[in-house]
């Protein structure tokens, strides 16, 4: 073989090599942003869902309200909620035991974090911690409340562009 074949062929497989080397590492990060949307057909999400970030919980116990920071939840991105729990004559709610979930009901998964109340902030709000959303859609981000013996639910639709 020519040295000069030889040299075109050496550099042909490093360059896969080095192209099957990037999408392994970058598949990660890339994958659920690009790939999963595509996989799943990227459906609108239903016109009548309710956007607010202000609500009564599914028993009428608690209204509720989040505020993201930064102010509209980024992508990708860890970062932190502020949520104001108080009574449906509005009431501040201390002491709250609040447990947070979410997913994307379109995709069938879940939140790619395990975000927890890490404060009580006083007058009904709390610190939520750890919030993450990793591809752009409707999400779902529900709260499971507990104070004074009573519980109830709430779930916040929102979609991520
Ligand atoms: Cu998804």
């Amino acid at each position: 073989m020519k040295k000069q074949t030889v040299t075109v062929i050496a550099t042909s497989v490093i360059t896969v090599l080095v192209v099957l080397a990037a999408i392994i590492i970058f598949l990660p990060t890339l994958g659920p942003r690009y790939l999963h949307p595509l996989m799943m057909g990227d459906q609108p999400a239903p016109t009548s869902l309710d956007m607010s970030n202000s609500r009564l919980s599914d028993n009428g116990l608690y209204r509720v309200s989040w505020a993201s920071d930064p102010s509209s939840p980024p992508l990708n991105q860890i970062h932190a909620w502020t949520i104001h729990i108080e009574t449906a004559e509005g009431q501040p709610v201390a002491g709250a035991e609040v447990s947070v979930s979410g997913g994307m009901p379109q995709h069938g998964h879940g939140l790619p974090t395990n975000p927890q109340v890490t404060q009580d902030l006083g007058n009904g709000d709390y610190l939520v911690e750890g919030m993450k959303f990793q591809m752009p859609g409707w999400w779902e981000v529900r709260f499971d409340i507990t104070a004074a013996g009573q519980n109830d639910t709430i779930i916040f639709n929102l979609t991520l562009k």
